[in-house]
C-alpha cells in the first residue's frame, strides 16, 4: 500500500494576518503546484480566511489548530467546526499536546472533536505523544495506546481513513530534541497495529501517520524513509518559506 505523504504546517500562535498572508502566497509560489503529496498549513483562526484566499487555486491546503465539539452555542472564544468549513479548511488539528498541557484537554474532549470534525467533512489529525517522564518510566506505548483508543472511540470503519494520526513526543516539540528514526518508527508501527486491530488491516494500511516533534529539513529524509512515517506536522520549520520548501521536497 502506498500513502500519499502530507506534510502539514503547524503555525501555533504565530503571525499577523498580514504575515500569514505574506507566508502562504510565498509557499503558493514555491510548492502550489506539487501533487505528488499532500500539504497543509494550519495557521492561527485570525488568518483563517485571509490565508484560505491566498492559497486558493494551490494544491495547498487549509487547515485549523482547534476547534469546539459543538456546532454552535455559548462557548465564548471558541470556533466550531461548520466555521471552519465555512472558510474551506479541510483538516483540524486536534488534541495537540500543548493543548492538553495548558488547556487541560482530555482524552474524551479529544474524541468529541474527532467526531464533530468527521461529521463536518473535516479531516482530523489527532495528536499523540508520551511526556519525557513517560518515555523514562517506559510507558510510551501504554499512553499512545490509551490516548488513541480514547480519541478515536464511537469512529466508524468507513470514516476511519479520513483521519489522520500524529505521533508527536512531547519531549521533542519546540526542544530541538528529535526522536531517533528507530523510536520514530517503532511508535509508528505500534500505532498502525493498534489501527489494524480497532479498523482492520485495509483501513489501517490506509490511514497516514505522521512524525511531529522538531522535524527540519536535516533529519526529514531519515524519518521520512521509514516504512510507518507517512510525513511530518512541522512547529517552527513551518514559519519560514524556505524550511518549510524543503520539508516538501524531501517528502516528494
Ligand atoms: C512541533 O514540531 O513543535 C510541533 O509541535 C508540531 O505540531
Amino acid at each position: 500500500m502506498i500513502r500519499k505523504k502530507l506534510i502539514a504546517g503547524n503555525w501555533k500562535m504565530n503571525k499577523t494576518s498580514a504575515d500569514a498572508v505574506q507566508l502562504a502566497q510565498d509557499l503558493v509560489t514555491e510548492i502550489g503546484k506539487v501533487v505528488d503529496i499532500d500539504i497543509v498549513i494550519c495557521p492561527p483562526f485570525t488568518s483563517l480566511e485571509s490565508v484560505g484566499k491566498a492559497i486558493d487555486g494551490s494544491t495547498v491546503k487549509l487547515g485549523a489548530q482547534n476547534m469546539h465539539h459543538e456546532a454552535s452555542g455559548a462557548f465564548t472564544g471558541e470556533i466550531s467546526a461548520p466555521m471552519l468549513r465555512a472558510f474551506f479548511a479541510t483538516h483540524v488539528i486536534l488534541g495537540h499536546s500543548e493543548r492538553r498541557q495548558y488547556f487541560a484537554e482530555t482524552d474524551a474532549a479529544v474524541n468529541k472533536k474527532v467526531i464533530a470534525a468527521l461529521k463536518n467533512q473535516l479531516r482530523p489529525i489527532l495528536c499523540v505523544g508520551e511526556t519525557l517522564a513517560e518515555r523514562e518510566a517506559g510507558s510510551t506505548l501504554k499512553v499512545v495506546q490509551t490516548q488513541l483508543e480514547a480519541g478515536l472511540e464511537g469512529v466508524s470503519k468507513d470514516l476511519a481513513t479520513s483521519v489522520v494520526i500524529a505521533y508527536e513526543p512531547v519531549w521533542a516539540i519546540g526542544t530541538g530534541k528529535v526522536a531517533t528514526t528507530e523510536q520514530a518508527q517503532e511508535v509508528h508501527a505500534f500505532i498502525r497495529t493498534l489501527l489494524t486491530k480497532l479498523f482492520g488491516e485495509q483501513v489501517a494500511q490506509k490511514v497516514r501517520i505522521l512524525y511531529g516533534g522538531s522535524m527540519k529539513p536535516a533529519n526529514a529524509p531519515e524519518l521520512l524513509a521509514q516504512k510507518d512515517i507517512d510525513g511530518g506536522l512541522i512547529g517552527g520549520a513551518s514559519l519560514e518559506t524556505r524550511s518549510f520548501v524543503d520539508l516538501v521536497k524531501a517528502a516528494v
